[in-house]
């Protein structure tokens, strides 16, 4: 070899570079002028000379540890799944989630069956929405009530429901560094959203993934929504508690929030409500409790109230997570928790009924051999969308479906 070996290339310190940014090891290369070519067969015998792009390549490879194959985890049989995650066995946890987020048929089958067993270990927890625009402030106040609840001996687990996370890909890292106390801490348990799926596919695998974390031990259940309309209607279909965290001092149409959205809360909290923010928050909570007021509350028997925190500070925390265990408290004894649920699953039902049928029928090849015409003859006018729903859903019954 005519260079010296990789390893004593090094991209240099910053001060050393003139004090500029970006630390590369491209950087560090190019302050060595031209890079000899390390004298290897294949560069010999009138082969083109490679480009120095090639050349960094090949000295990047060599200078690379060899990499371990990765090892492959032991296949988990359904009976491993249940147990490891009734013995709160975090990284079997970790896998029955991802068996559950699978979208092969096989995982789904077993995912279901590992669900149904663990059916009767699940329901103990609280299950608390935190939604609001992004920015608000929800993962640093989820870091701060999460920390504060693991301190009081509680097992938390921390979900996301969040479609635009497999395109965005951002929130998943904002969201770890915003929780990086929460993550290290043994009794909290934090899974984002999954990627790569529609609304009604993260919401389907984010309610099955807090049955699993319910079936480990996990005794309080904060999912986060990002503040889309149609994701709050699904994260509030599957929680008991549906907190709103507002930003002090802008209004309604600013926060981007809906009425409706407002009429779903069972509490609203001014978050950021620290240093200057302080008076606007006071303001914005008097304006809130005036407006809430003229609503219908969103759990019979329970007043929406306005409080005020500060995620950052951990101000106020403590005192709204008294308001969630009157909730609770006041509530259980009645029946109203249970009942939601009830309500809840019977909507679920409904839900994954439509999803299947939809998905049968748009599989079905004789669907899919008359869709064409049935189009052209609605566009030309010449059928009635009723009548070329008919003869489409005729054409499914023929193929077998009652
Ligand atoms: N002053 C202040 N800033 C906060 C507070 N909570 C969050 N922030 C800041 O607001 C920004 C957005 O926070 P984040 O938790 O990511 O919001 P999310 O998008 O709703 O999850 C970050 O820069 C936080 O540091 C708070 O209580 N007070
Ligand atoms: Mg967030």
């Amino acid at each position: 070899m005519c260079v010296r070996p990789i390893r004593a290339i090094r991209p240099l310190s910053s001060a050393a570079r003139g004090g500029e940014d970006g630390g590369s090891i491209w950087a560090g290369l190019h302050q060595f002028g031209r890079v000899a070519v390390p004298r290897r067969p294949y560069f010999r015998g009138g082969a083109k000379a490679p480009s120095s792009r090639r050349v960094q390549e090949v000295l990047m490879t060599e200078s690379a540890p060899t990499p371990t194959p990765p090892r492959r985890p032991r296949q988990l049989t359904v009976a491993d799944y249940v147990s490891g995650v009734l013995a709160g066995d975090r990284s079997i946890l970790a896998r029955a989630i991802t068996l559950v987020e699978s979208t092969s048929r096989l995982h789904e089958s077993m995912a279901q069956e590992v669900l149904h067993r663990v059916m009767p270990h699940t329901g103990k927890a609280k299950r608390v929405g935190i939604t609001g625009v992004p920015g608000v402030g929800k993962s640093t106040f989820i870091e701060s009530l999460g920390t504060f609840l693991v301190e009081r001996g509680q097992k938390i687990a921390v979900l996301t429901i969040d479609p635009t996370s497999s395109r965005s890909g951002g929130s998943i890292l904002g969201d770890k560094t915003r929780m990086e106390k929460l993550c290290q801490l043994e009794n909290a348990f934090i899974r984002p959203s999954p990627t790569g799926q529609s609304l009604g596919g993260v919401a389907r695998r984010t309610r099955e993934t807090m049955l699993l974390c319910e079936a480990a031990g996990y005794g309080t259940i904060l999912v986060e929504s990002v503040g889309v309309g149609q994701t709050e209607i699904a994260l509030r279909s599957m929680v008991d508690f549906f907190l709103l965290l507002l930003l002090p001092g802008a209004g309604d149409e600013l926060q981007g929030i809906k009425k409706g959205i407002v009429e779903m809360a069972d509490l609203v909290a001014i978050n950021k409500a620290d240093g200057e923010n302080r008076i606007k928050a006071e303001l914005a909570k008097q304006d809130q409790s005036a407006a809430l007021h003229y609503l219908q509350s969103a759990t019979p028997g329970w007043k929406t109230d306005v409080v005020l925190c500060a995620g950052l500070t951990g101000e106020g925390v403590p005192e709204l997570w008294e308001v969630v265990e009157k909730f609770y408290s006041e509530l259980e004894p009645k029946g109203t928790v249970a009942r939601r649920r009830q309500e809840q699953n019977f909507s679920w039902l409904e839900s994954l009924i439509e999803d299947e049928l939809k998905r049968r029928f748009y599989e079905d090849p004789r669907v899919n051999a008359k869709l064409p015409e049935v189009r052209q003859a609605l566009i030309r006018g010449e059928m009635t969308a009723v009548r070329a729903a008919a003869e489409l859903i005729q054409a499914h019954r023929e193929g077998g479906a009652k």
